[in-house]
């Protein structure tokens, strides 16, 4: 595998580790991308976050152009963004849409999301571990798709 599996991680995702913990847990993104980069083994990983839309649609251009696969926790942007889903839609391998918490048994306003119309998969609700389940299951789908 040369293409970098892209996670890419939405707004204040920057704050994980003090970002009400009762929810996001206690784990800060510096150790969610250790656990990324560990899940990950040898295949290479490109590890970002951003506040800004505009720079999450451009990374996920990057990908679309020199990735294999994306994880992606859009944070808020998961239910207000089509640009990021329209985005999506151009990428041809596997997307895991990536929640820490399950976004199903919180608010009504977290439960329709852009970003799932076009993932793989979904995760929701595992907490930080499920970037590593993530990981995995995309280096694994990529391996098998190259096999
Ligand atoms: C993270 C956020 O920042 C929220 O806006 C989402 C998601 C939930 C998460 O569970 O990782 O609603």
């Amino acid at each position: 595998m040369t293409k970098p599996i892209y996670v890419l991680n939405g707004p204040n995702l920057n704050r994980l580790g003090t970002r009400e913990p009762h929810l996001y847990g206690s784990t800060t993104l510096a150790e969610v991308e250790a656990m990324c980069r560990e899940a990950a083994g040898d295949a290479p990983l490109e590890f970002r976050q951003s506040n800004r839309e505009y720079e999450l649609i451009d990374w996920i251009h990057e990908a679309i152009d020199g990735g294999c696969a994306i994880v992606i926790n859009p944070a808020a942007f998961t239910f207000t963004s089509m640009a990021i889903l329209d985005a999506l839609k151009m990428f041809s391998g596997p997307i895991i849409e990536l929640h820490i918490t399950n976004i199903h048994r919180r608010e009504p306003i977290y439960h329709r999301s852009y970003v799932s119309l076009a993932a793989t998969a979904i995760i929701a609700g595992l907490g930080a571990q499920g970037y590593a389940v993530a990981v995995r299951s995309v280096r694994d789908l990529v391996r098998a798709s190259a096999a």
